[in-house]
């Protein structure tokens, strides 16, 4: 059994390793939410930008629900492997602009303190949509979250997200430390603005003189963040030892491609991050709408009708030639609702993303997309059907990507198989779609109902209502692989 992975002494040749000193580097970034994504992500990023400019910037991560980050990589002082997988092969390279991983069930204190030190400049966030605990029908917050409840009740000893946030910025004006920038890395439209409504919203309620200290002294930048990263395997750990010759429980895999496009608004400086490629700009809207409607969008259309139809990762529904035709078909008609995007040829764009999604060493599995539908399904879906439905273009994508996540929600596939819907709405959707298995239009009318779930144009736009119960039917009455097949080739079948 090999070694574990402690230092960067005696590494292979093959690895690639931090380009910087890691002990004359001191931390500048408490980052919120330490999954495989950031590891894979920002924290790449912050590894060149240290490299390539040096700067306090290096990272102390938190993870706000489990201790299983903090206890795989502080053992490790950090450091982890980043696998690059492709078609071509696999390349390693350990990653230092990690410092420490706090878990704040066991260390909130600890927390606290990281982001109330001056030191810190930047708390950025990847904490999944659902995370921020907003009210998707107001954008604010969510007031019947218990979490969300619990932190407007006490404050000083918060659980959640805004909680956190809002409790370290009490502690920094306390203690006379300077604003930050809060950096939000979720794949959410206008990530900066919501993340700033939900704090100002959360801290109104408390102290109304510290929500105008925070609008004048803390910046909220949106960002587009990208690279597909499936969950850690086995096979991603054991691939880390094959390549390093060390145990790496904190390993990640990932794909070559990476995109991080970011507002260049920052209220206290900011690592040299252009070194990895990423790029500042004025607006992120553009870019944002570009990848939550066409590589989100189509990636949960490829989820749920690939998830029923037996394929387990993303790269086997993408070998199937009539889901190939129709990932073709989503990309087209999302692209179709999308103002120019600087730079970014559309179907260029497009077509990496077939690339991509088809990258045969990616294992991204199509029910780890399917998770939180109704967290994601707003953005990605619904507001593209309605930005089509309102300019007379085709809703066919947008019905059979909503008609195959209507079937998904019943939790069971054509064989039989339960599966648990993991969804922090699931109690609502049980209820909405109970006894209604084989009843297309009532589940259409059920789901559509749901508070904020839809924009109400396009609950109400029969074209768009009809054109997912037409589905719906086809996929209840004939199974998942016919209605894939008629979608895929409506004049032949
Ligand atoms: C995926 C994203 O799980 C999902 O919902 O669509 O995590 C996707 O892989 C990333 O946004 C790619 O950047």
């Amino acid at each position: 059994m090999s070694a574990r992975l402690t230092t960067l002494d005696d590494l292979p040749a093959t690895v690639r390793m931090p380009g910087f000193e890691r002990r004359e580097r001191g931390a500048g970034i408490v980052h919120l939410g330490v999954g495989a994504f950031h590891r894979a992500h920002q924290a790449v990023y912050t590894d060149d930008a240290l490299a390539r400019s040096g700067g306090e910037w290096m990272i102390t991560g938190v993870s706000l629900r489990s201790c299983d980050v903090a206890d795989s990589i502080n053992p490790q002082s950090g450091l982890y492997t980043v696998l690059v997988r492709a078609g071509e092969g696999i390349s390693a390279r350990v990653v230092g602009s990690i410092a420490t991983v706090l878990a704040a069930p066991r260390e909130p204190a600890q927390v606290l303190d990281a982001l109330a030190a001056p030191s810190t400049r930047i708390v950025s966030l990847t904490v999944t949509e659902k995370g921020y605990g907003f009210d998707p029908a107001s954008g604010g917050l969510d007031r019947t979250r218990p979490e969300i409840i619990a932190d407007l009740a006490t404050p000083a000893r918060p659980t959640s997200v805004v909680g956190y946030l809002v409790a370290g910025l009490v502690r920094r004006r306390a203690r006379g430390a300077p604003g930050l920038t809060v950096l939000s890395c979720d794949n959410l439209p206008d990530n900066g603005g919501l993340v700033r409504r939900l704090v100002l919203e959360f801290v109104r309620e408390l102290d109304r003189d510290l929500a105008d200290w925070i609008a004048e002294t803390v910046r909220f930048p949106s960002t587009m963040v990208d690279r597909i990263t499936p969950a850690t395997s086995d096979e991603t750990l054991a691939e880390a030892e094959r390549a390093t010759g060390r145990v790496d429980k904190a390993a990640v895999e990932t794909e070559p491609f990476s995109q991080w496009v970011i507002e260049d608004d920052f209220a206290a400086g900011r690592p040299d991050w252009e070194a990895g490629g990423a790029l500042f700009v004025a607006s992120v809207a553009p870019y944002e709408k570009m990848k939550l409607r066409m590589l989100n969008g189509a990636h949960s259309m490829i989820a749920y009708a690939g998830f029923l139809a037996g394929h387990v990762h993303v790269r086997d529904a993408m070998a199937h030639g009539a889901m190939r035709v129709l990932v073709e078909r989503h990309l087209r008609d999302a692209a179709r609702t999308l103002e120019p995007v600087p730079g970014i040829v559309l179907p260029d764009y497009a077509a990496r993303l077939m690339e991509r999604f088809a990258n045969p060493a990616i294992a991204h599995r199509t029910e780890q997309i399917a998770m939180d539908g109704t967290q994601k399904l707003p953005q990605r879906i619904f507001e593209p059907a309605l930005a089509a439905y309102e300019a007379g273009w085709p809703l066919d994508s947008f019905a059979f990507a909503t008609a195959m996540w209507l079937r998904f929600v019943l939790g069971r596939t054509e064989d039989g198989r339960a599966y648990a819907l993991r969804d922090p709405r699931a109690a609502a959707l049980a209820a909405a779609t109970d006894g209604k298995s084989g009843d297309a239009g009532g589940l259409v009318d059920a789901v559509f109902e749901l508070d904020g779930l839809m924009p109400g144009r396009l609950a109400q736009a029969r074209p768009f209502r009809d054109a997912v119960e037409t589905r719906l039917v086809r996929i209840l009455e004939k199974g998942v692989d016919a209605a894939i097949a008629r979608e895929a080739m409506p004049c032949r079948v």
